[in-house]
């Protein structure tokens, strides 16, 4: 799939390799089975494999595109049906590759190696039947989020994700909120459970056919370390920003108790994630009305406002984003940009609004699918989307096996730490306001950027802890809803507004499940953009608060930031971190100096409450 689902991987390529040279490709490995391999044969194995994986992953990436703008019953077939090609040929070559394990190789080739056997978000069994029906599972509940609704009264019009999030995100009324809540949650109840049970069956088949212990294990081995290690380093950073989340927490907690009650939002409890702004709870930017400080200097504008007012349509949001990454030196999208990309959601036809960003062709076929409304949440996702694309189009000049970021988070990083530096200084420059806020207003801009920003940070974590233990077996089927909602309420302090037992599957509801796409990333993107954040202002040669800088106009940042997304993943990411920040590990504490005059303000307010939950 795009960004969104890259390619993820494996390690440990079982024994089960051995046997397989006689499967069919390439031929010119297959002649000499017995002999010991050289260094010859491998660059050319690598060679013959890369051909063959671009044109199976652009063949994908065509059928996908049009069952993500097209959901019908054949389109999910052909989707299905060129991922499992797809699926099946990497799996064999990941196979073939252990053939050369033993060879000592040439960097570039060895890691070429060791990226191909990690090629695949999802693996599948060898048994050909087992596969299609795991494909056909996996387009199915794409599909199934893609078409869901709620339909609030029968015969009456029914609402889509976006007209469900526009109550989420604007309504203040506690049970109208909780009934678009559970109207959206109602779309993962029918089936989608049984489906993901099997699911889970057969992708942690195809993962141990390769040698993993089940599908987490594969998606936590790409990350350049011991996946043990891996999650050392997630922890680490975790405990670095929690008590800046906590203090978070607390202030809106109490908040939300004087608007809705505290018999709705207990003292000393779990917030009901139907109050926050969002369907997910992953943002809380929308709910800032509610909880703005009265006793400090408004900013003055609010973004979604001027952008209706200034006329905006989804077009010029897109080009206005497209304009900030040329101010850096970067060259403007391809006209096929324009003409391929899905802004606006179709009036006639099912597909999945969850934005995406698309390399088509692995070249200049750049494309963003989204159903843009004009709003602030909308123009930051725009940002997002183009900087996987400028990031696409820079390392597609790779070889085929490194045409991918550094690490998946690099790659969810790069369009925020751009949309990092739209400033009030940026909005005034492009006209959209008209006066600049004072230093006054600096604890009222922290705040809101504090709830996406920060409250994001748990919400990242939690949905593949979630999957990670649903892979292992660590929860079972029969657990899948009690232990969503217990690390919800472990990590992020929220709680369902309603019960919810086995018979729902909450966590389908959140595209990334049904969607199959690693979650991770995005916790680790939002350490990173700010890290990027302090390094490209520092370049450009900006001072004053961080929240302040921008590196708009800087030519100096885009060289830096090219730099980095030349190297594709043809480096570990430590060196694609250095080349940015100068840092070889990543490191929270660019959130907490940005945040850190907010922090000090949050504890103050928060004095003689009891922050944290039960
Ligand atoms: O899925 C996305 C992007 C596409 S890669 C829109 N994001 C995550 C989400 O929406 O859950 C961006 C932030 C987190
Ligand atoms: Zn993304």
């Amino acid at each position: 799939m795009s960004h969104s689902g890259s390619r993820a991987g494996f390690r440990h390529v079982s024994l089960l390799a051995l046997g397989l040279l006689a499967a069919g490709y390439p031929a010119a490995v297959a002649e000499t089975p017995a002999a010991a391999p050289t260094v010859e044969e491998a660059t050319r194995f690598l060679a013959e494999a890369e051909a063959q994986l671009l044109d199976l992953w652009i063949g994908r990436e065509r059928a996908a595109w049009v069952q993500a703008t097209y959901i019908t019953y054949d389109t999910e077939l052909l989707a299905a049906r060129a991922n499992e090609e797809t699926i099946a040929a990497t799996m064999q070559l990941a196979q073939q590759a252990t053939r050369f394990d033993g060879l000592a190789l040439p960097e570039v080739e060895a890691r070429k190696m060791k990226l191909l056997k990690m090629a695949l978000v999802l693996p599948a069994p060898s048994d050909p039947a087992l596969r299609t029906e795991l494909t056909r599972i996996a387009a199915g509940m794409e599909g199934t989020y893609g078409r869901g609704q709620w339909c609030p009264e029968a015969g009456k019009e029914c609402l889509d994700i976006g007209a469900i999030s526009n109550i989420l995100a604007a309504n203040r009324n506690e049970a109208e909120l909780r009934a678009a809540w559970e109207g959206w949650h109602a779309i993962s109840a029918q089936g989608m459970r049984d489906d993901y049970r099997r699911f889970v069956e057969l992708g942690n088949a195809g993962a141990r056919e390769l040698g993993f212990a089940d599908l987490g294990a594969l998606w936590r081995a790409k990350y350049d370390m011991e996946p043990e290690a891996f999650e050392a380093e997630l922890e680490r950073l975790w405990q670095q920003v929690r008590p800046l989340y906590e203090s978070l927490h607390c202030y809106v907690r109490a908040r939300l108790a004087e608007k809705y009650g505290s018999d709705v939002v207990p003292e000393g409890g779990a917030i009901p994630t139907h109050l926050l702004g969002n369907l997910w709870a992953q943002q809380w930017g929308n709910i800032y009305d509610l909880v703005k400080p009265a006793q400090v200097v408004d900013p003055g504008f609010d973004l979604t406002e001027r952008l209706v007012a200034a006329g905006y349509d989804s077009q010029q949001m897109v080009r206005t984003g497209e304009a900030f990454f040329t101010s850096l030196g970067l060259e403007p999208l391809p006209p096929t940009f324009w003409e391929r990309s899905q802004f606006v959601k179709p009036r006639d036809r099912d597909v999945v609004c969850h934005a995406s960003a698309w390399s088509v062709d692995q070249e200049n076929d750049l494309r963003i699918k989204m159903c843009i409304q004009i709003n602030e949440e909308d123009f930051n996702t725009i940002h997002h989307e183009l900087g996987h694309n400028f990031y696409q189009r820079a390392h597609n000049t790779r070889d085929v096996l490194f045409r991918d970021g550094a690490n998946d988070g690099f790659h969810e990083a790069l369009g925020d730490t751009v949309a990092l530096s739209v400033t009030p200084k940026y909005l005034k420059t492009i006209g959209l306001i008209s006066e600049e806020p004072s230093a006054d207003a600096d604890i009222a801009l922290l705040l809101r950027q504090a709830l996406d920003k920060v409250a994001f940070l748990p919400f990242g974590l939690v949905i593949d802890k979630w999957r990670w233990q649903v892979f292992s077996g660590a929860v079972p089927p029969e657990k899948y809803n009690q232990a969503w909602w217990e690390l919800k309420r472990q990590y992020q302090g929220v709680a369902a507004p309603s019960p919810r037992g086995e018979e729902w599957f909450d966590a389908g509801a959140k595209y990334h499940v049904p969607g199959n796409t690693p979650y991770m990333r995005y916790f680790l993107a939002h350490i990173q953009q700010f890290q990027f954040h302090r390094a490209l202002t520092a370049v450009a040669g900006e001072s004053g608060p961080l929240h302040r800088r921008s590196i708009y106009g800087s030519k100096a940042a885009g060289e830096k930031l090219e730099k980095m997304m030349l190297l594709g993943s043809s480096q570990p990411w430590p060196d694609a971190l250095e080349a940015l920040t100068d840092d070889r590990e990543m490191d929270a504490t660019a959130v907490l100096d940005y945040f850190a005059p907010l922090k000090e303000w949050l504890d103050a307010q928060n004095r003689g409450r009891t922050c944290g939950w039960n």
